[in-house]
Parts: structure tokens; C-alpha cells; sequence
């Protein structure tokens, strides 16, 4: 039998960890990122692949992703991910006129939508992927189907006091987005508004975002290109700013998009045709190189991704069946004529373990594998992860409601 607990709330491990004890959950990865001695690295490697906290059988390596032990502030992403078959995994792009595409030649050229593209080329869905969408039709008529979904927020002219409107909120509050991405400062460093004004207002939206959401989203701050008029010193400020708010908060994480188009020299002769005419916005090509940048920063493979559950919590998704048995499965022991002719007496079955009712006929996973009550007072058991255990068209859930019915045997109920 399944390992069976009463019905907790689910719970996200970033949520219940406030900053400080995240260093804790993740504290292998954290001693692995300060490079040790080999020996040391490779001792608290083989320790972290042991450490089964929650006590589900599944280690914490297992639950976190070797993702987010290497980097531990997309945590909130690479879980999303993992559950991106049945989820949609939103991200929100903030900024300015980048962000809202400006200097690209179609939606399709934009930063914002080769950044989507090209994670969900890496993590396909069920469903057709959804293009992007800005925020008034992505608040309208949100998109509930699964996978990699991208909402664009930016607002051309915006700085870090304004590119956060109360129309995010109300986006983000509806959207709950697995992760923000701010391109920001910008326009700050052409109107010089302090740094550690800057900072503060970024840091701000971070906590507002945070306040809105029930499981607190990643944030990918992203440093954007040199303005001609702005020096490399002053810019560099700004960019030290985002770093700073990223290295307080162990879910944000800063990129410095700007360098690569230093390397590229594209405030000098720019051979590349990064920036366009205007000598402010980004072409094609510098809406290539931006999105590859964020990419390659976030390095995120599907190898790298976890079980999507909770590794404070045995029962991720409060079903009353721990996360180690849905994810290696069980046995339910029940006699089932199917309508093929096979009788079966147990069959082996796995659920989702961030999923109550994984297959969706309407009776919960663990209820499915540990018995429930038909109308004529009869306990049967079903398959969690088949919605018609028997295979007669009708699913358990609607067997189990009608007077007569029976979902583990193939015949169509009396009267
Ligand atoms: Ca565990
Ligand atoms: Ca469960
Ligand atoms: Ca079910
Ligand atoms: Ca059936």
C-alpha cells in the first residue's frame, strides 16, 4: 500500500523559506558554488545526493534539480518547468521600449519573444505554445493551458519609478507568474536619477511583485545596453546596483546583458548592426544577441530539471500520498474487468505528485488507490492515472455518481 498521510496544503519550498534558511535548503549547491577544496566539493556533492529531508523517499537532489542546486534563485522557474505538462509556466517581461519591442522588424524579432521561443523550443508542452502576449490581452482572457507562456509588460520611456504600474499588479496578481524578467535602467541612466535611488525602486518592485503572488516568483534582472551619452563608469553603477539587489534576495538573479554588446562594440562601430538608426533601440540582430544572452545566462536544460515537488514537504500536493510514491509508483489491488476481456486483480500505477486528481475523473489520487464508496455501499479501488479503469467510456468519477454504476467492471449501470 501507498504511504498515506491526512490531506496537508500544498506548499511551495521557496515560499515556506524565507531567505535565509533557502541557504539552508540549498546549502550543498551553496558550499559547491564557493568552489572548496576538491574534496570537500565532492563530499558535500554525494551528502546532498543523500539527504532525503522531508523523509518522502525522494532525495533532495531528486526534488530540487541539479538546475536549481546550481543555481538555486530560478528555483521558483525550474519547478514551474517541471510541471510544465500540466501548468502554464508564465513569464512576466518588464522594461521599457525594449521590452516593448521598439527597433524590431516583427513580434517575432523582439528580445521578449525569442527569449519564449527558445524556452519552449527546450520545453515543450502538450498544446501548441502560445505566442506572446501583452498585458492587456494577456489579463482579458488569461491562457490556462499548458507550458511556456509569455506576457509582455514593457512600457516605452519608463524608468525604474515607473515601469511598474498598478496594471502589473493587477496582471501579476491574476497571472502569478513563474518568474519576472526587468530590463531596466535604461532611461535612469540618461536622466542620471541617483543609484541608490535606482536600486531602491527596483528593489521595491521585487518586494511589490513578491507581496502578490502565492508562490513568489523568480527575478531575472537584466542589465540593458549603454546609452552613446552615458559613460562606461556610470553605466557600470547602475549595473552594479542590479547586482546588488540580486545578490540580497536568493530568487533573483542578475544578467548583464550590456557587455556582451560591448564586446561586440556596438556603441563604437558597431560592425555587427546592433543598434539602430536612432542610436537608442536595438535591431534585429540586437534582439537576437539580447535574447541569446538571457538565455545562455539562465542555462536551462531539461536534464537539469526536478520531480517539481517540494523538498520540505513529503506531500507536495497535499493528496495524502507522498511525493517518493507517486513518482515510483504503487500498487492497487483491486479486481477490474476491463472491457477488452482481461481481468486484472493489482495493477501497478503512478500519479503526479503535485497533481491531487492526476487523470482528472473527479476522485482524488490517494482516495483512487486507497479505496472509496460507491452508491451501493461497495469500496472499490481504481487506477489513479486512468479517468476509465475499466475502459467502457465512462469515467471512474462519473461511474462511482451513478445509482447502480461500478468503475471497475465494463458494463453500463442497471436501468
Ligand atoms: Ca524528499
Ligand atoms: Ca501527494
Ligand atoms: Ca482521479
Ligand atoms: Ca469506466
Amino acid at each position: 500500500m501507498p504511504a498515506v498521510r491526512p490531506p496537508t496544503r500544498a506548499s511551495a519550498w521557496w515560499r515556506l523559506a524565507p531567505a535565509g534558511a533557502l541557504v539552508v535548503v540549498c546549502g550543498a549547491g551553496a558550499q559547491l558554488a564557493t568552489t572548496p577544496t576538491p574534496a570537500v566539493a565532492s563530499a558535500s556533492a554525494e551528502r546532498s545526493s543523500a539527504v532525503d529531508r522531508d523523509d518522502d523517499g525522494l532525495s533532495d537532489r531528486r526534488e530540487l534539480g541539479a538546475t536549481a542546486l546550481r543555481h538555486p534563485d530560478l528555483g521558483p522557474l525550474t519547478t514551474a518547468l517541471a510541471q510544465r505538462r500540466e501548468r502554464s509556466v508564465r513569464l512576466l517581461f518588464l522594461g521599457s521600449s525594449t521590452t516593448y519591442g521598439v527597433g524590431a522588424s516583427a513580434p517575432a524579432t523582439r528580445y521578449v519573444d525569442r527569449v519564449v521561443a527558445g524556452l519552449q523550443a527546450s520545453f515543450p508542452s502538450r498544446t501548441a505554445d502560445a505566442p506572446v502576449r501583452d498585458l492587456r490581452r494577456s489579463t482579458l482572457r488569461p491562457d490556462r493551458s499548458p507550458g511556456v507562456q509569455g506576457v509582455n509588460g514593457g512600457v516605452g520611456g519608463t524608468t525604474a519609478e515607473t515601469y511598474f504600474t498598478d496594471a502589473h499588479a493587477y496582471a501579476v496578481r491574476l497571472l502569478q507568474p513563474a518568474c519576472v524578467v526587468h530590463l531596466i535602467g535604461s532611461n535612469d541612466t540618461v536622466e542620471q536619477v541617483p543609484v541608490a535611488t535606482f536600486r531602491a525602486r527596483v528593489a521595491a518592485v521585487v518586494r511589490r511583485i513578491d507581496s502578490l503572488t502565492r508562490r513568489p516568483p523568480c527575478h531575472i534582472l537584466v542589465q540593458p545596453v549603454r546609452r552613446y551619452q552615458v559613460g562606461v563608469e556610470a553605466w557600470a553603477a547602475y549595473g552594479e546596483a542590479l547586482r546588488q539587489v540580486a545578490d540580497a534576495d536568493l530568487r533573483v538573479t542578475y544578467v548583464d546583458a550590456g557587455a556582451a554588446f560591448e564586446a561586440y562594440d556596438a556603441l563604437g562601430a558597431d560592425p555587427a548592426n546592433l543598434i539602430g538608426t536612432d542610436a537608442v533601440h536595438l535591431t534585429d540582430a540586437g534582439h537576437a544577441l539580447l535574447a541569446t544572452t538571457v538565455l545562455d545566462a539562465l542555462a536551462l536544460s531539461r536534464d537539469g530539471l526536478s520531480t517539481g515537488t517540494d523538498p520540505r514537504d513529503a506531500d507536495s500536493d497535499g493528496d495524502g500520498l507522498t511525493d517518493g510514491s507517486e513518482v515510483r509508483g504503487y500498487v492497487v489491488r483491486q479486481r477490474v474487468e476491463r472491457c477488452a476481456g482481461r481481468v486484472v486483480v493489482r495493477q501497478r500505477a503512478r500519479s503526479l505528485p503535485y497533481v491531487r486528481d492526476t487523470d482528472g475523473d473527479g476522485i482524488g489520487d490517494q482516495r483512487e488507490a486507497a479505496g472509496y464508496r460507491l452508491l451501493d455501499g461497495r469500496t472499490v479501488r481504481t487506477d489513479p492515472s486512468e479517468a476509465d479503469t475499466d475502459r467502457d467510456g465512462r469515467t471512474d468519477g462519473r461511474e462511482a455518481r451513478t445509482p447502480g454504476g461500478d468503475p471497475t467492471t465494463c458494463r453500463r449501470p442497471a436501468g
